[in-house]
């Protein structure tokens, strides 16, 4: 029997693509550069559907029915190309590779241009949703060629989350594309962690909350417009009991919140493109300070201010779920003003709207709240921020007074909140008639001859400020 897909990496997330596609009766051929992972793979869940295993790339190559699809699925970078290196010369015009790892989008780019002169299709493909998504139906983000879509499609949006009978796959753009969106969706993902994670510390160290109290707020929001996953998540971390301790789980764990690096690459990314992702920013930086313990244990003893607290716990809680939805929002509006310049920058065309259908369901960020999004494209899709659609500009509106509130709580009470307090500029500076890059521009003038624009006339000027201060045309 041929198979109809064949996929090498069979660590966690390889493992269980291949067995989503076996049992969803695909014959999936698998390989493994360590052969008894192969083994196991087949021993164990063999049962679930059809396993074609292969020793080798030659065999995994010749298991597969023409034109040949092959799931990439080992660690990023050296290693995916020393994979590509091993199958590519195995494979025929017509055939394809799907790198399902998290590579950057430029390594595929690169990888695209290179296979594509030999008639392969190299489809650099996002997969959101761990382990449990891989193999239950992930969120999935293919990029690559439109003609490879066609033969891929159908067998990715089968094995892919559904939401209300809609596959959370679709086709994101030529070459890189999907790889930058899924760094997009994990830039998103750190920043709706961070704002989580203040809004918890908010109600811990602000209104004096124990965590299990904590949990049974986040379980309440979970019922209303943030019902998503890992608002959902953050409810059973908080109500989790350390068993060796008693102590409530949150507190035994190191303080330390570690990255691979995807966050970084989306902030990377949107400094040479000059999008201002502060939320993300925000959260890669607290995540870095996170880890020097060095900086935290000399600056410990720095004062602070002197201790109060929130009068009512209650209504402070319900001001920081304002505070958190409307920081979400602005958080989700920079991530997709980087999709949108992204798209822009590279000729991608990707539909912002079709990326929030794709992750309503599958991946980590899955929420009610990409709904929204959603409709807010197919109101306008040109929109140059979701911030200036109706719905959200509404909930910004009803939201502010408390969000205000919140950022100026969290200072007033010595709290740490860089993802609500930049969420918020954002929104201050986007509204403002005028900004201070006006005296900024001038400044640049006066140390470098920099020129400025005047409001009043076209052109560009320079005033001679060592001289007499006339102003020249230039
Ligand atoms: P890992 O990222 O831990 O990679 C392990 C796999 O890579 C094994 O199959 C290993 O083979 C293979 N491999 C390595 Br390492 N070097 C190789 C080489 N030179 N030649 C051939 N094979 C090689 O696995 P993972 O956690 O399943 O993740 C796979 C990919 O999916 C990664 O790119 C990851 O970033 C991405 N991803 C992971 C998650 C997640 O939740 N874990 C989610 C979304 C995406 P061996 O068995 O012989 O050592």
């Amino acid at each position: 029997q041929e198979a109809s897909i064949g996929v090498t990496g069979l660590a966690v997330m390889g493992r269980n693509l291949a067995r989503n596609l076996a049992r969803h009766g695909h014959p999936v051929a698998v390989h493994n550069r360590t052969a008894a992972r192969t083994e196991e793979l087949v021993a164990e869940f063999g049962h679930e559907g059809t396993f074609i295993p292969a020793k080798t790339p030659r065999e995994l190559v010749a298991a597969l029915r023409r034109p040949r699809r092959l799931i990439v699925m080992v660690k990023a970078g050296a290693p995916t190309d020393a994979v590509i290196a091993e199958f590519a010369p195995l494979l025929e015009p017509g055939d394809m590779i799907v790198d399902g790892g998290n590579a950057h989008f430029s390594d595929t780019r690169r990888r695209e241009r290179w296979l594509r002169e030999h008639g392969i299709h190299f489809v650099g493909t996002g997969i959101s949703g761990g382990e449990e998504g891989a193999l239950h139906g992930p969120s999935i983000m293919p990029g690559g060629s439109a003609e490879s879509y066609r033969e891929l499609g159908p067998l990715l949006e089968d094995i892919a989350a559904k939401v209300d009978g809609v596959p959370c796959c679709t086709h994101v753009g030529p070459d890189g594309a999907g790889h930058f969106v899924k760094m997009v969706h994990n830039g998103i993902e750190y920043a709706d962690m961070q704002l989580i994670g203040e809004a918890y510390d908010l109600l811990r160290h602000g209104a004096g909350l124990a965590p299990s109290e904590i949990a049974e707020v986040f379980a309440a929001w979970n019922r209303g417009r943030l019902e998503s996953y890992l608002i959902e998540i953050t409810a059973q971390v908080l109500a989790h009991t350390d068993p060796a301790t008693g102590r409530p789980f949150v507190d035994v764990v190191l303080d330390r919140a570690e990255q691979k690096g995807t966050g970084r690459w989306t902030v990377q990314t949107a400094l040479e493109l000059g999008v201002p992702v502060s939320g993300i920013a925000e959260a890669v930086f607290a995540r870095a300070l996170s880890g020097h313990a060095a900086l935290r244990r000399a600056a410990r003893a720095l004062p602070g201010p002197r201790p109060s607290r929130p009068a009512d716990a209650g209504s402070f809680a319900d001001e920081v779920e304002k505070a958190l939805y409307a920081s979400k929002i602005v958080a989700y509006a920079q991530g997709f003003h980087q999709i949108q310049a992204g798209s822009a920058e590279y000729g991608w065309n990707i539909d912002p709207g079709a990326m929030a259908t794709i992750w309503r369901g599958g991946c980590i960020i899955r929420a009610r709240f990409l709904d929204r999004i959603r409709a807010a494209y197919a109101a306008d899709p040109a929109t140059p921020t979701l911030l200036a659609d109706e719905y959200f500009a509404q909930a910004l509106g009803d939201a502010q007074d408390a969000w205000r509130k919140v950022v100026a709580t969290a200072a007033h009470l010595g709290i740490p909140a860089p993802g609500f307090a930049t969420a918020l500029s954002y929104y201050d500076a986007l509204r403002a008639e005028r900004l201070p890059a006006a005296l900024t521009q001038a400044q640049r003038d006066f140390f470098g001859a920099h020129t400025y624009r005047r409001v009043d006339r076209e052109g560009s000027y320079h005033t001679r400020w060592a001289g007499d201060r006339a102003e020249i045309a230039v």
